[in-house]
C-alpha cells in the first residue's frame, strides 16, 4: 500500500463530520443525499426549485472534519441543506475522486458522513463517456450496475458486503415513471485521471460495460455497506474514446451538462422528494 493510512477510523470520521454538519446547518437529521457529478452543478437550482425547495443552507465541504479542497474545475466545494416538504436533503457540490490520491477513505467520506447525518438513502450523480452511439452529449442514463476496475475497496476487514441489486430496482423503477425515456446501463469506473484508450474502450463493451468514468462505484460500496439505498444516474457528455473519432475534452463535458441543466434540475427534483 503507497498510501498512508488514517489515523483515525473512517467511521468516527464520518460521525464527527455529521455532527459539525448538524450545527452548522441547524438540521438534525437529513434524509437522502445526492452527489453532483461533472456537468451537474447548473441543474442544483433547478432541483431546489422542482423539489419545491422552503429553506436552504449552503456551507464549505472543508468546514467539515475529514473533507479536503475540490480539485477540479467545475466541481464547487460546497453542501447545501435543502428542507423540501417533510425532507431535509443533502446535497455534496463535489465529490473527492480516486485519482487524487488521497486515498479511498477521502473518496467515500461524504458518503459515510451523509450516513451518519441520517440519510437512508443516496443518489449518486457522474458525468461518464458513454459507449451506445444513441447517446448524444447530454443524455441522462440510470446505471443498473457496475464494474469496479480500480482495484480497490472502501471497506477494510473481513466485512463481506453483497452488492447484489446494489442500484435499487425500486428507485430506477421510481425514476422511470418521472421520465419514461431513461435508458439503463452497467457502469464502468477507470481510476483515472486520463481518459481511456479505444483499446480500453474495446475492452469495456467486451466486459459488457456501456458507460465509462472515474466515480461512483467506490461511494455506491461504501453506501451499500451503511446501509444506504443507493440511485446512480450518469449524464453522458461525450461519447467513448474512439466512438466518434474526436479527441475528449473537459470543456466538452462542462458545456454538456450547461445544456442539459433543466431536464437533469427537473428529474432530480422530482425524484428526490419522492426516494
Ligand atoms: I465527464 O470518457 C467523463 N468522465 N473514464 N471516461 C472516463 N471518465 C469520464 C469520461 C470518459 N467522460
Amino acid at each position: 500500500m503507497t498510501e498512508s493510512t488514517p489515523t483515525t477510523d473512517p467511521h468516527d470520521l464520518a460521525r464527527e463530520a455529521a455532527a459539525r454538519l448538524a450545527e452548522l446547518t441547524g438540521v438534525e437529521r437529513h434524509d437522502v443525499a445526492l452527489v453532483l457529478g461533472s456537468g451537474w452543478l447548473p441543474a442544483v437550482d433547478a432541483i431546489a426549485e422542482h423539489a419545491g425547495a422552503e429553506a436552504v443552507v449552503e456551507i464549505e465541504t472543508t468546514d467539515l472534519p475529514g473533507f479536503s479542497p475540490a480539485a477540479v474545475v467545475g466541481h464547487s466545494g460546497k453542501i447545501r441543506s435543502i428542507r423540501a416538504g417533510d425532507r431535509s436533503l443533502l446535497v455534496f457540490l463535489s465529490r473527492t475522486h480516486f485519482y487524487e490520491g488521497k486515498g479511498v477513505a477521502a473518496v467515500v467520506h461524504g458518503v459515510r458522513t451523509a450516513a451518519a447525518a441520517g440519510c437512508r438513502a443516496i443518489v449518486l450523480t457522474n458525468g461518464c463517456g458513454g459507449l451506445k452511439e444513441t447517446w448524444s452529449p447530454g443524455t441522462p442514463v440510470l446505471i443498473s450496475d457496475h464494474i469496479n476496475l480500480t482495484g480497490r475497496s472502501p471497506i477494510e476487514g473481513a466485512h463481506f458486503v453483497d452488492l447484489t441489486d446494489l442500484y435499487s430496482p425500486r428507485l430506477r423503477a421510481l425514476c422511470r415513471e418521472v421520465d419514461p425515456s431513461l435508458d439503463e446501463g452497467v457502469y464502468v469506473q477507470f481510476p483515472g485521471p486520463h481518459y481511456e484508450t479505444p483499446a480500453e474502450i474495446g475492452m469495456v463493451r467486451a466486459m459488457g460495460g456501456h458507460l465509462v468514468g472515474m466515480s461512483t462505484a467506490l461511494e455506491a460500496i461504501a453506501a451499500r455497506e451503511a446501509g444506504m439505498e443507493v440511485l446512480g444516474i450518469s449524464l453522458v457528455t461525450n461519447l467513448a474514446a474512439g466512438i466518434s473519432g474526436e479527441p475528449l475534452d473537459h470543456a466538452e463535458v462542462l458545456e454538456a451538462g450547461r445544456a442539459a441543466a433543466s431536464r437533469m434540475g427537473e428529474l432530480l427534483g422530482r425524484v428526490v422528494p419522492r426516494v
